[in-house]
Protein backbone atom coordinates (compact mmCIF):
# COMPACT_ATOMS: atom_id res chain seq x y z
CA UNK A 1 0.00 0.00 0.00
CA UNK A 2 2.78 2.22 0.84
CA UNK A 3 4.14 1.92 -2.81
CA UNK A 4 0.34 2.88 -3.99
CA UNK A 5 0.56 6.04 -2.07
CA UNK A 6 4.01 6.50 -3.74
CA UNK A 7 2.85 6.19 -6.86
CA UNK A 8 -0.20 8.23 -6.22
CA UNK A 9 2.03 11.36 -5.15
CA UNK A 10 4.20 11.22 -7.95
CA UNK A 11 1.52 10.86 -10.37
CA UNK A 12 -0.11 13.87 -8.95
CA UNK A 13 2.91 16.07 -8.85
CA UNK A 14 3.73 15.16 -12.48
CA UNK A 15 0.36 15.92 -13.47
CA UNK A 16 0.63 19.78 -11.48
CA UNK A 17 3.74 20.19 -13.33
CA UNK A 18 1.67 21.15 -16.86
CA UNK A 19 -1.01 22.69 -14.91
CA UNK A 20 -1.13 26.34 -15.40
CA UNK A 21 -5.08 27.49 -15.31
CA UNK A 22 -7.31 27.45 -12.12
CA UNK A 23 -9.88 25.22 -13.44
CA UNK A 24 -7.56 22.30 -14.15
CA UNK A 25 -5.93 22.58 -10.96
CA UNK A 26 -9.12 22.62 -9.07
CA UNK A 27 -9.94 19.65 -10.91
CA UNK A 28 -7.19 17.65 -10.22
CA UNK A 29 -7.99 18.76 -6.63
CA UNK A 30 -11.00 16.79 -6.74
CA UNK A 31 -9.46 14.12 -8.05
CA UNK A 32 -6.72 13.61 -5.91
CA UNK A 33 -7.81 15.21 -2.30
CA UNK A 34 -11.01 15.52 -2.37
CA UNK A 35 -13.80 13.24 -0.31
CA UNK A 36 -14.55 10.80 -3.12
CA UNK A 37 -10.68 11.22 -4.43
CA UNK A 38 -7.77 8.71 -4.86
CA UNK A 39 -6.04 9.61 -1.69
CA UNK A 40 -9.66 8.88 0.24
CA UNK A 41 -9.77 5.57 -1.77
CA UNK A 42 -6.27 4.39 -0.09
CA UNK A 43 -7.23 5.58 3.20
CA UNK A 44 -10.44 3.34 3.34
CA UNK A 45 -8.19 0.14 2.60
CA UNK A 46 -6.26 1.21 5.82
CA UNK A 47 -9.26 0.34 7.60
CA UNK A 48 -8.05 -3.67 6.62
CA UNK A 49 -4.54 -3.30 7.32
CA UNK A 50 -3.43 -4.91 10.67
CA UNK A 51 -2.52 -2.13 13.82
CA UNK A 52 1.01 -1.94 13.82
CA UNK A 53 0.83 -1.48 9.47
CA UNK A 54 -1.85 0.72 9.77
CA UNK A 55 0.56 3.20 11.87
CA UNK A 56 3.31 2.78 9.42
CA UNK A 57 0.90 3.72 6.27
CA UNK A 58 -0.84 6.16 8.21
CA UNK A 59 2.80 7.89 9.24
CA UNK A 60 3.35 7.53 5.40
CA UNK A 61 -0.30 8.86 4.07
CA UNK A 62 0.14 12.09 6.06
CA UNK A 63 3.55 12.59 4.48
CA UNK A 64 1.82 11.88 1.42
CA UNK A 65 -1.13 14.26 1.36
CA UNK A 66 1.67 16.69 2.91
CA UNK A 67 3.79 16.87 0.22
CA UNK A 68 1.12 17.23 -2.66
CA UNK A 69 -0.58 19.79 -1.05
CA UNK A 70 3.02 21.45 -1.41
CA UNK A 71 2.67 20.58 -4.63
CA UNK A 72 -0.58 21.95 -5.45
CA UNK A 73 0.47 25.13 -3.16
CA UNK A 74 3.17 25.93 -6.07
CA UNK A 75 1.06 25.10 -9.07
CA UNK A 76 -1.49 27.65 -7.50
CA UNK A 77 1.65 30.42 -7.57
CA UNK A 78 2.59 29.34 -11.25
CA UNK A 79 -0.65 29.60 -12.06
CA UNK A 80 -1.62 32.94 -10.39
CA UNK A 81 1.14 34.36 -12.38
CA UNK A 82 0.40 33.14 -15.33
CA UNK A 83 -3.08 34.81 -15.30
CA UNK A 84 -1.60 38.17 -14.21
CA UNK A 85 0.96 38.02 -16.96
CA UNK A 86 -1.50 37.09 -19.69
CA UNK A 87 -4.23 39.95 -18.03
CA UNK A 88 -1.21 42.51 -17.94
CA UNK A 89 -0.08 41.79 -22.08
CA UNK A 90 -4.63 42.03 -22.44
CA UNK A 91 -4.91 45.22 -20.89
CA UNK A 92 -1.29 47.03 -21.92
CA UNK A 93 -1.68 50.40 -22.94
CA UNK A 94 0.74 53.26 -23.92
CA UNK A 95 0.41 56.08 -21.01
CA UNK A 96 2.30 58.04 -23.31
CA UNK A 97 -0.06 58.27 -26.23
CA UNK A 98 -2.70 61.26 -26.67
CA UNK A 99 -5.89 60.88 -25.66
CA UNK A 100 -8.92 60.44 -28.10
CA UNK A 101 -10.12 63.74 -29.16
CA UNK A 102 -7.05 65.59 -28.47
CA UNK A 103 -4.96 64.30 -31.26
CA UNK A 104 -7.13 65.90 -33.64
CA UNK A 105 -7.48 68.77 -31.90
CA UNK A 106 -4.28 71.22 -31.96
CA UNK A 107 -3.92 74.31 -29.76
CA UNK A 108 -4.32 78.10 -31.12
CA UNK A 109 -3.57 80.98 -30.21
CA UNK A 110 -5.60 83.25 -27.76
CA UNK A 111 -7.89 85.85 -29.59
CA UNK A 112 -5.46 88.76 -27.54
CA UNK A 113 -2.37 87.07 -28.84
CA UNK A 114 -3.49 86.75 -32.61
CA UNK A 115 -4.47 90.39 -32.72
CA UNK A 116 -1.24 91.54 -30.41
CA UNK A 117 0.85 89.68 -33.07
CA UNK A 118 -0.57 91.23 -36.10
CA UNK A 119 -0.46 95.00 -34.56
CA UNK A 120 3.10 94.25 -33.74
CA UNK A 121 3.83 93.34 -37.58
CA UNK A 122 1.97 96.59 -38.18
CA UNK A 123 4.06 98.48 -36.39
CA UNK A 124 7.36 97.26 -37.46
CA UNK A 125 6.39 97.79 -40.84
CA UNK A 126 5.87 101.60 -39.84
CA UNK A 127 9.87 100.88 -38.14
CA UNK A 128 8.75 100.93 -34.37
CA UNK A 129 10.37 98.63 -32.12
CA UNK A 130 8.57 96.28 -29.78
CA UNK A 131 9.53 96.03 -25.86
CA UNK A 132 8.50 94.46 -23.14
CA UNK A 133 8.12 95.77 -19.47
CA UNK A 134 8.01 94.38 -16.21
CA UNK A 135 3.72 94.08 -14.85
CA UNK A 136 5.13 94.58 -11.16
CA UNK A 137 6.32 97.63 -11.94
CA UNK A 138 7.89 100.82 -9.30
CA UNK A 139 5.43 103.42 -8.24
CA UNK A 140 8.10 106.00 -10.09
CA UNK A 141 7.85 104.89 -13.07
CA UNK A 142 3.93 104.03 -12.61
CA UNK A 143 3.33 107.36 -11.82
CA UNK A 144 5.44 109.83 -10.46
CA UNK A 145 7.79 109.77 -13.20
CA UNK A 146 4.37 110.25 -15.69
CA UNK A 147 3.86 113.60 -14.19
CA UNK A 148 1.29 112.12 -11.59
CA UNK A 149 3.31 113.04 -8.24
CA UNK A 150 1.92 111.11 -4.99
CA UNK A 151 -0.97 112.84 -3.86
CA UNK A 152 -2.17 114.29 -7.30
CA UNK A 153 -5.66 113.31 -7.59
CA UNK A 154 -4.97 111.38 -11.24
CA UNK A 155 -3.69 108.40 -9.43
CA UNK A 156 -7.64 107.95 -8.21
CA UNK A 157 -8.37 107.59 -12.49
CA UNK A 158 -6.80 104.03 -12.28
CA UNK A 159 -7.50 102.12 -8.76
CA UNK A 160 -4.11 100.43 -8.29
CA UNK A 161 -3.21 96.93 -6.95
CA UNK A 162 -0.64 97.32 -3.97
CA UNK A 163 2.12 95.34 -2.97
CA UNK A 164 2.07 94.35 1.09
CA UNK A 165 5.29 95.34 2.27
CA UNK A 166 6.84 97.04 -0.84
CA UNK A 167 5.18 100.50 -0.62
CA UNK A 168 7.30 101.69 -3.77
CA UNK A 169 5.50 99.15 -6.54
CA UNK A 170 2.50 98.75 -7.47
CA UNK A 171 0.57 96.11 -10.26
CA UNK A 172 1.40 98.33 -13.07
CA UNK A 173 -1.81 100.05 -13.74
CA UNK A 174 -1.01 101.10 -17.61
CA UNK A 175 2.16 99.92 -20.47
CA UNK A 176 2.67 103.63 -20.12
CA UNK A 177 5.64 103.51 -18.05
CA UNK A 178 7.08 101.48 -21.29
CA UNK A 179 7.10 105.03 -22.73
CA UNK A 180 10.23 106.06 -20.03
CA UNK A 181 12.07 102.77 -19.67
CA UNK A 182 12.08 103.27 -24.11
CA UNK A 183 13.32 106.75 -24.04
CA UNK A 184 15.85 105.97 -21.55
CA UNK A 185 17.41 102.84 -22.69
CA UNK A 186 17.14 103.92 -26.54
CA UNK A 187 16.72 107.94 -26.91
CA UNK A 188 15.57 110.02 -29.55
CA UNK A 189 14.60 109.82 -31.93
CA UNK A 190 12.36 106.89 -31.00
CA UNK A 191 9.51 104.75 -32.16
CA UNK A 192 8.41 102.17 -30.01
CA UNK A 193 5.06 100.23 -28.90
CA UNK A 194 4.79 98.21 -26.05
CA UNK A 195 2.18 95.37 -25.27
CA UNK A 196 1.56 93.68 -22.14
CA UNK A 197 -0.81 92.99 -19.30
CA UNK A 198 -1.93 95.71 -16.93
CA UNK A 199 -4.12 95.00 -13.71
CA UNK A 200 -6.78 97.61 -11.53
CA UNK A 201 -8.93 96.77 -8.98
CA UNK A 202 -12.16 97.67 -10.90
CA UNK A 203 -15.54 96.21 -10.79
CA UNK A 204 -16.02 94.23 -13.75
CA UNK A 205 -18.84 94.06 -15.87
CA UNK A 206 -18.98 93.35 -19.68
CA UNK A 207 -16.28 96.48 -20.65
CA UNK A 208 -14.31 96.49 -17.29
CA UNK A 209 -11.51 93.64 -16.30
CA UNK A 210 -8.91 93.67 -13.32
CA UNK A 211 -6.70 92.12 -15.62
CA UNK A 212 -6.33 93.30 -19.50
CA UNK A 213 -4.59 93.90 -21.45
CA UNK A 214 -2.39 97.45 -23.28
CA UNK A 215 -0.64 98.54 -26.59
CA UNK A 216 1.17 101.87 -25.50
CA UNK A 217 3.23 103.70 -28.81
CA UNK A 218 5.71 106.36 -28.60
CA UNK A 219 7.26 108.32 -30.66
CA UNK A 220 10.10 111.41 -30.30
CA UNK A 221 11.35 112.99 -33.14
CA UNK A 222 12.37 116.76 -34.07
CA UNK A 223 8.79 118.71 -36.01
CA UNK A 224 6.46 115.48 -34.21
CA UNK A 225 2.99 117.14 -34.13
CA UNK A 226 -0.97 115.77 -33.56
CA UNK A 227 -1.74 115.09 -37.59
CA UNK A 228 1.13 112.47 -36.89
CA UNK A 229 -0.91 110.77 -33.99
CA UNK A 230 -4.13 111.20 -35.92
CA UNK A 231 -2.53 109.09 -38.30
CA UNK A 232 -0.97 106.57 -37.12
CA UNK A 233 -4.46 106.00 -35.08
CA UNK A 234 -6.23 105.84 -37.93
CA UNK A 235 -3.98 103.23 -39.90
CA UNK A 236 -4.16 100.91 -36.68
CA UNK A 237 -8.09 101.44 -36.63
CA UNK A 238 -8.44 100.66 -40.57
CA UNK A 239 -5.64 97.69 -40.27
CA UNK A 240 -8.12 96.06 -37.53
CA UNK A 241 -11.78 96.94 -39.19
CA UNK A 242 -11.79 97.75 -42.64
CA UNK A 243 -10.68 101.01 -44.94
CA UNK A 244 -14.25 102.30 -43.63
CA UNK A 245 -13.76 102.98 -40.00
CA UNK A 246 -13.94 106.30 -38.21
CA UNK A 247 -12.12 106.97 -35.01
CA UNK A 248 -13.69 109.92 -33.20
CA UNK A 249 -11.16 111.68 -30.95
CA UNK A 250 -12.08 114.21 -27.99
CA UNK A 251 -10.53 116.12 -25.60
CA UNK A 252 -9.32 114.07 -22.09
CA UNK A 253 -7.17 114.63 -19.49
CA UNK A 254 -3.82 112.70 -19.06
CA UNK A 255 -1.36 114.16 -16.94
CA UNK A 256 1.77 112.70 -18.96
CA UNK A 257 0.47 114.30 -22.31
CA UNK A 258 -0.77 117.86 -23.60
CA UNK A 259 -3.14 118.22 -25.35
CA UNK A 260 -4.53 114.81 -24.26
CA UNK A 261 -7.49 112.77 -25.81
CA UNK A 262 -9.70 110.10 -25.59
CA UNK A 263 -10.56 107.71 -29.01
CA UNK A 264 -12.77 105.74 -29.33
CA UNK A 265 -14.51 103.70 -32.85
CA UNK A 266 -18.14 102.57 -33.85
CA UNK A 267 -19.82 100.33 -31.58
CA UNK A 268 -19.78 96.86 -33.52
CA UNK A 269 -22.85 95.19 -31.61
CA UNK A 270 -25.32 98.38 -32.06
CA UNK A 271 -23.17 99.80 -35.30
CA UNK A 272 -23.58 103.27 -33.55
CA UNK A 273 -27.22 103.44 -32.55
CA UNK A 274 -26.69 102.49 -28.60
CA UNK A 275 -26.68 99.76 -26.79
CA UNK A 276 -25.25 98.23 -23.61
CA UNK A 277 -22.03 97.73 -24.63
CA UNK A 278 -21.14 101.36 -25.75
CA UNK A 279 -23.66 102.91 -22.79
CA UNK A 280 -25.74 104.10 -25.49
CA UNK A 281 -23.66 106.17 -26.75
CA UNK A 282 -22.85 104.31 -30.12
CA UNK A 283 -19.19 104.59 -29.61
CA UNK A 284 -16.80 102.61 -27.83
CA UNK A 285 -13.64 103.69 -25.99
CA UNK A 286 -10.72 101.70 -27.06
CA UNK A 287 -7.36 104.16 -26.29
CA UNK A 288 -6.36 107.28 -24.56
CA UNK A 289 -3.23 109.52 -26.73
CA UNK A 290 -1.58 112.86 -26.88
CA UNK A 291 1.53 114.67 -27.19
CA UNK A 292 3.93 113.76 -24.65
CA UNK A 293 4.25 116.56 -21.50
CA UNK A 294 8.03 118.22 -21.63
CA UNK A 295 8.12 116.52 -18.02
CA UNK A 296 7.93 112.91 -19.02
CA UNK A 297 10.15 113.43 -21.97
CA UNK A 298 12.76 115.44 -19.32
CA UNK A 299 12.18 112.26 -16.86
CA UNK A 300 13.19 109.88 -20.03
CA UNK A 301 16.34 112.40 -20.87
CA UNK A 302 15.16 113.96 -23.68
CA UNK A 303 15.06 117.68 -24.70
CA UNK A 304 12.05 118.76 -24.97
CA UNK A 305 13.07 122.24 -26.45
CA UNK A 306 14.91 119.93 -29.58
CA UNK A 307 12.44 117.14 -29.78
CA UNK A 308 8.54 116.76 -29.23
CA UNK A 309 6.21 113.30 -29.29
CA UNK A 310 3.00 111.83 -29.33
CA UNK A 311 2.09 108.44 -27.27
CA UNK A 312 -1.00 106.64 -27.40
CA UNK A 313 -2.25 103.57 -25.09
CA UNK A 314 -4.81 101.08 -26.98
CA UNK A 315 -7.00 98.72 -24.39
CA UNK A 316 -5.78 96.03 -26.68
CA UNK A 317 -8.52 93.29 -25.30
CA UNK A 318 -10.74 96.48 -26.10
CA UNK A 319 -10.17 96.24 -29.84
CA UNK A 320 -10.25 91.96 -29.75
CA UNK A 321 -14.05 92.13 -28.45
CA UNK A 322 -14.73 95.16 -31.50
CA UNK A 323 -13.01 92.87 -33.81
CA UNK A 324 -14.50 89.88 -33.19
CA UNK A 325 -17.70 91.13 -31.86
CA UNK A 326 -17.63 89.59 -28.19
CA UNK A 327 -20.15 91.20 -26.21
CA UNK A 328 -18.54 90.95 -22.45
CA UNK A 329 -14.73 91.18 -21.82
CA UNK A 330 -14.79 88.72 -19.02
CA UNK A 331 -14.71 85.51 -21.63
CA UNK A 332 -11.39 86.54 -22.43
CA UNK A 333 -9.73 85.97 -19.11
CA UNK A 334 -11.81 83.51 -18.40
CA UNK A 335 -9.60 80.27 -19.60
CA UNK A 336 -13.32 78.28 -21.24
CA UNK A 337 -11.54 76.13 -23.91
CA UNK A 338 -15.23 76.35 -25.66
CA UNK A 339 -14.77 80.07 -25.89
CA UNK A 340 -11.43 80.08 -26.91
CA UNK A 341 -11.63 77.12 -29.60
CA UNK A 342 -13.73 79.74 -31.61
CA UNK A 343 -11.02 81.58 -32.65
C1 LIG B 1 -4.45 104.83 -19.93
O1 LIG B 1 -4.27 103.75 -19.36
C2 LIG B 1 -3.36 105.65 -20.49
N1 LIG B 1 -2.10 105.11 -20.04
C3 LIG B 1 -3.44 105.69 -22.00
C4 LIG B 1 -2.56 106.72 -22.61
C5 LIG B 1 -1.32 106.37 -23.09
C6 LIG B 1 -2.99 108.05 -22.70
C7 LIG B 1 -0.49 107.32 -23.66
C8 LIG B 1 -2.19 108.99 -23.25
C9 LIG B 1 -0.93 108.64 -23.75
P1 LIG B 1 -7.06 104.67 -19.85
O2 LIG B 1 -7.16 104.47 -18.39
O3 LIG B 1 -8.10 105.50 -20.49
O4 LIG B 1 -5.66 105.33 -20.22
O5 LIG B 1 -7.01 103.24 -20.56
C10 LIG B 1 -6.69 103.10 -21.92
C11 LIG B 1 -7.63 102.08 -22.57
O6 LIG B 1 -7.58 100.88 -21.82
C12 LIG B 1 -9.09 102.51 -22.53
O7 LIG B 1 -9.39 103.29 -23.64
C13 LIG B 1 -9.80 101.18 -22.59
O8 LIG B 1 -9.90 100.75 -23.93
C14 LIG B 1 -8.87 100.27 -21.86
N2 LIG B 1 -9.32 100.02 -20.48
C15 LIG B 1 -9.26 100.85 -19.43
N3 LIG B 1 -9.76 100.28 -18.32
C16 LIG B 1 -10.11 99.03 -18.68
C17 LIG B 1 -10.67 97.90 -18.00
N4 LIG B 1 -10.91 97.93 -16.70
N5 LIG B 1 -10.91 96.77 -18.70
C18 LIG B 1 -10.61 96.73 -20.02
N6 LIG B 1 -10.09 97.72 -20.73
C19 LIG B 1 -9.84 98.86 -20.07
Amino acid sequence: MQSQLEQLKQAAIDALKTVTDNESLERLRVEVLGRKGKMADLMKQMATLADEERKLVGAAANEVKAAIEAAFGEAEGRAHEAQRAQRAQAEWIDVTEPAIGVRSGMGNLHPVTQVRESLEDLFVSMGFIVEDGPELESDHLNFTALNIPPTHPARDMQDTFYVDGHPDMVMRTQTSPVQIRGMRKYGAPLRLIAPGRVFRNEATDVRHEHTFHQLEGIVVDKGISFSHLKGVLETVAKHLYGADTQIRLRPKFYPFVEPGVNGEVTCFLCKGAGCRLCKKSGWLEVFGAGMVHPNVLREGGVDPDVYSGFAFGFGLTRLVMLKYGIDDIRHLEGGDLRFLKQF
